[in-house]
């Protein structure tokens, strides 16, 4: 197996299951070098707590960077999440730009909204410069909230295949190149996931639980770059991160006390042997 080096931009939520605490040890466990770069520091995350510190570090990645520069450090593939400022989007394209390795896929995971609202904190000044990093991505996995935010498509709970194709559509023309679009349900009991290639669009449907979990998001783009970086096509590594994700809901829905996140710590066994079919 190929030994690649990844690194991954995205906040330190000391507790509460998401982003870096995610991240690195799912795409260790896929097998790959990971270098971690924390956008923000926060006690929790911002879906359920309150009271939560917030320390933006948009000010440190300047020099970082740099001397990464000097050192020729150098990544495979770089996949971003939730970012600290608008203003660190500038600094997070510097890293694209200088920090990549010939061939380097860049992922970006426009984690900023949910259920047609954006997270605590960000604004319509933050979207339009996500906007800017997005549609400069090799792939993009956004939810239905992020992808009509990054459009301007209007937001629906209750859709069908047409309202999803212009939705894909508008990402296109907007510029996005592949798009793995999550959380598509188009009946009560399925849900699942568009992967648009090129002009191949395919979709991969799966059981619903019908209340959802913290930290998905994060734990299925962990996933997904994991097996991607691993060697499998987009969709695969959709499905992959989607059967993972939900196996991890399952393991967590007996206990109502883990409202914050999932147990995907459990499940790592089970994700490390679908990557070696
Ligand atoms: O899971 C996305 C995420 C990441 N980081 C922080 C969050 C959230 C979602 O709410 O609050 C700090």
């Amino acid at each position: 197996m190929d030994y690649k080096r990844i690194l991954t931009v995205q906040d330190i939520s000391c507790v509460g299951q998401c982003s870096l605490t995610v991240a690195l040890p799912i795409l260790s466990a896929a097998g790959h070098e990971t270098a971690i770069l924390p956008s923000a520091v926060l006690s929790t995350h911002t879906a359920g707590f309150s009271g939560y510190t917030f320390r933006d570090l948009t000010e440190d990645l300047p020099a970082i960077t740099a001397h990464w520069n000097k050192e020729g450090i150098r990544f495979q593939a770089i996949y971003t999440g939730y970012l600290g400022s608008a203003e660190q989007i500038a600094a997070v394209k510097e890293i694209f730009r200088t920090c990549a390795a010939e061939g380097c896929v860049n992922i970006v995971d426009p984690a900023m909204a949910d259920n047609g609202k954006l997270y605590p904190g960000f604004d319509m000044a933050f979207v339009e410069q996500m906007k800017t990093l997005a549609f400069q991505a090799d792939i993009i996995l956004p939810n239905i909230t992020e992808a009509c935010m990054l459009t301007g498509w209007p937001y629906k709970e209750q859709y069908d295949e047409s309202y999803i194709k212009g939705l894909l559509d508008s990402l296109r023309s907007a510029g996005a190149k592949t798009i793995v679009l999550t959380g598509v349900s188009y009946e009560p009991a399925t849900t699942g996931v568009v992967v648009l290639e090129g002009d191949d669009c395919r979709y991969y449907k799966h059981k619903r639980y019908e209340k959802g979990c913290h930290g998905t998001g994060d734990v299925y783009a962990s996933a997904f770059v994991g097996a991607l970086v691993r060697g499998k096509t987009p969709y695969d590594a959709a499905r992959i991160a989607a059967d993972y994700t939900l196996r991890c809901i399952e393991v967590t829905r007996p206990d109502p006390d883990h409202w914050y996140g999932v147990k995907f710590e459990p499940v790592l066994p089970e994700y490390i042997r679908m990557l070696e079919q």
